[in-house]
């Protein structure tokens, strides 16, 4: 058989074997043009950033400097859930809460789609890592993609190119991830300005470690080093060894005594995590820095505490309702620029703006790049809309973010969008406990997904989308962490609601930088200072336990923020109740007795 050639292709910066011949397959198999390694150097960005203002993809903006206004297609907007699959060996271990499709069945499916896919265009080889290049294993990967979009929008969420590369020894291990937009371009057919496929596939094979992906350009479907790796393939990496990957911003909390304090939080897509990890203390003496917004890895140090690490370069937060006022640190980070923006809307002397950021100006393109004026009747920027944007130029960035070593983690805190039943802060009796309260978290559902907007589902550990194996066994997994380590060493887990609201519907918590004084509490619990009182569904703070000096809001709100109402949670038993026989046989017995334990103190 004679080899295919392909220009570029034997101009690989590698001698991998394993590496160079996939790289050959999947040329072959796709057909592009071209093969390109990024080397992930400025002068590549600009090439690329440039190539992608020709094709109409990208407006430079004229008030940020090297920054970029991109619109996708409109069908092109979210993680697609009903499209995302483990394939996994055996069905039972995808699971209840995941599509699974037989492996073989699926390759079959998507090679037929892949055949030919990247014709009339480039095709990119990224390698990469999460987490920091100079840990003692660093966490390889290498995407292969017919995406300018996503090789620049890759420059800023990971560490890639050349400096990965030379990471990769003889026999590295690391994740392969296939990605392409399904839009190959006959000879003389015109591009547009956002091309993918009607037909969409999010694949992960996590007993190989590997990720197809098919037809989308935008988010976590495209960027396989978030989502796909960092928790579907990264979560049963984790099983397998004895850690946790987790949807969770990782904060550091300095006191007023200047004692350190690290802080992971678990919230489900487009539910203020990006905030959190920003926030800045309404209250005197206290200060935040940030590690991280969106995935931490977690894993025990040899002192016996469990140490998180941040595997993304990059933040790629919800845009609308970020500004100075909810967001300043944000607003600071993207206002130095090299950031990209993806649905929000333009201005006219070129700059973005979306729905959050005050009075809007009397013209815009939206991000259907149609004019848009106040009376439009319409959102001027896509409600999951993202602005990327690197971390190193966060003013308010933990200097350690970046210590392969990590930071220990003092709590968790889980926590959902729910108007009712959930209070403001519980504290869970024990790590067994918590972890039932991360088992049956539950929040209304937002646009980072397409589906409905606003309807209660359960999201156990803000995982849903993102557990890479059966639920039941990802729960005992959990359980399995608490057993094996030093109860007094573990994080505390608290579980947090910000979003209750009132008969009016108003919200009876202000949030945002307040929300300093609910971690205040949890410190101040872990220090054995604070008081709280026990409630059927744990430690809750009254409103005089928590620091509301020159807090702006009605004692009375605080109040119903904070009340258990026992006739809500017996509602909510049945939901529970629903969801783990959803879960069935594989459910562990402790939560199960964890279940039984809180309907008895409830009755
Ligand atoms: O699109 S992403 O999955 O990267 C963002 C999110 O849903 O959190
Ligand atoms: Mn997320």
């Amino acid at each position: 058989m004679t080899a295919v050639t392909i220009p570029g292709l034997d101009k690989a910066p590698t001698n991998h074997a394993g590496l160079l011949s996939w790289v050959r397959e999947v040329a072959e198999l796709t057909c592009p043009d071209e093969v390109v390694w990024a080397d992930g150097t400025d002068a590549e960005w600009t090439r690329l950033t440039g190539k992608l203002v020709d094709a109409g993809t990208f407006v430079p903006l004229k008030k940020k400097q090297n920054s970029f206004w991109a619109a996708s297609d409109p069908t092109d907007v979210a993680r697609v859930e009903e499209r995302t699959f483990i394939c996994s060996l055996d069905e039972a271990d995808s699971g209840p809460t995941n599509n699974w499709m037989d492996p073989a069945e699926m390759k079959a499916i998507m090679t037929g789609l892949y055949r030919g896919s990247m014709r009339g265009r480039t095709m990119y080889v990224i390698p990469f890592c999460m987490g920091p290049l100079d840990a003692d294993e660093p966490m390889l990967g290498v995407e292969i993609t017919d995406s300018e979009y996503v090789v620049v929008s890759m420059h800023i969420m990971t560490r890639m190119g050349d400096k990965a590369l030379a990471k990769f020894g003889e026999d590295a291990k690391y994740v392969k991830a296939l990605h392409s937009i399904g839009a190959p371009l006959e000879d003389g057919q015109a591009d547009v300005p956002w091309p993918c496929n009607d037909t969409k596939y999010i694949t992960q094979f996590p007993e190989e470690r590997m990720i197809w992906s098919f037809g989308s350009g935008y988010g976590g479907n495209a960027l396989l080093g978030k989502k796909c790796y960092s928790l579907r393939i990264a979560s049963v990496m984790a099983r397998d060894e004895g850690w946790l990957a987790e949807h969770m911003l990782i904060l550091k909390l300095t006191s007023p005594e200047a004692k350190v304090y690290y802080i992971a939080a678990a919230f489900p897509s487009a539910c203020g995590k990006t905030n959190l990890a920003m926030l800045e203390p309404t209250i005197p003496g206290w200060k935040v820095e940030t590690l991280g917004d969106d995935i931490a890895w977690m894993r025990f140090g040899e002192d016996g505490r469990l140490y998180a690490v941040n595997p993304e370069n990059g933040f790629f937060g919800v845009a609308p309702g970020t500004d100075y006022h909810t967001n300043p640190n944000a607003m600071r980070t993207i206002a130095k620029g090299n950031s990209l923006f993806t649905n929000v809307a333009l201005t006219d002397d070129g700059d973005v703006w979306w729905e959050g950021m005050g009075e809007p100006p009397a013209h815009l393109t939206s991000w259907k790049k149609q004019d848009w004026t106040p009376d439009s009747g319409e959102l001027s920027s896509h409600p999951n809309s993202r602005y990327c944007t690197p971390i190193d130029q966060c003013d308010i960035k933990a200097p350690e973010w970046d210590d392969p070593k990590g930071v220990p983690i003092s709590a968790i805190f889980f926590g959902g969008r729910r108007a009712t039943t959930i209070p403001l802060v519980t504290e869970s009796r024990d790590w067994q406990h918590g972890v039932f309260m991360g088992a049956t978290l539950s929040s209304e559902t937002t646009a980072a997904a397409t589906g409905k907007v606003g309807v209660v589902r359960r999201d156990p550990m803000a995982m849903l989308p993102f557990i890479g194996y059966n639920a039941g066994d990802y729960f005992k997994h959990w359980i399995e962490v608490g057993k094996n380590a030093d109860a007094t060493k573990l994080p505390k887990i608290f579980y947090v609601n910000w979003f209750r609201r009132g008969e009016d519907k108003r919200f009876l918590w202000p949030g945002f930088g307040e929300n300093s004084r609910v971690l205040k509490w949890a410190i101040e619990r872990i220090e054995g200072k604070a008081a709280a009182v026990e409630t059927p569904i744990g430690h809750v703070p009254t409103a005089e336990a928590l620091d509301l000096s020159g807090l702006d809001a009605a004692t009375a709100d605080i109040e119903t923020s904070l009340e258990v109402d026992v006739e809500e949670w017996k509602a909510e038993i049945p939901l529970i109740e629903e969801w783990f026989t959803k879960i069935g046989d594989k459910l562990p017995t402790s939560l199960r007795d964890e279940f039984e334990a809180l309907k008895q103190r409830l009755s």
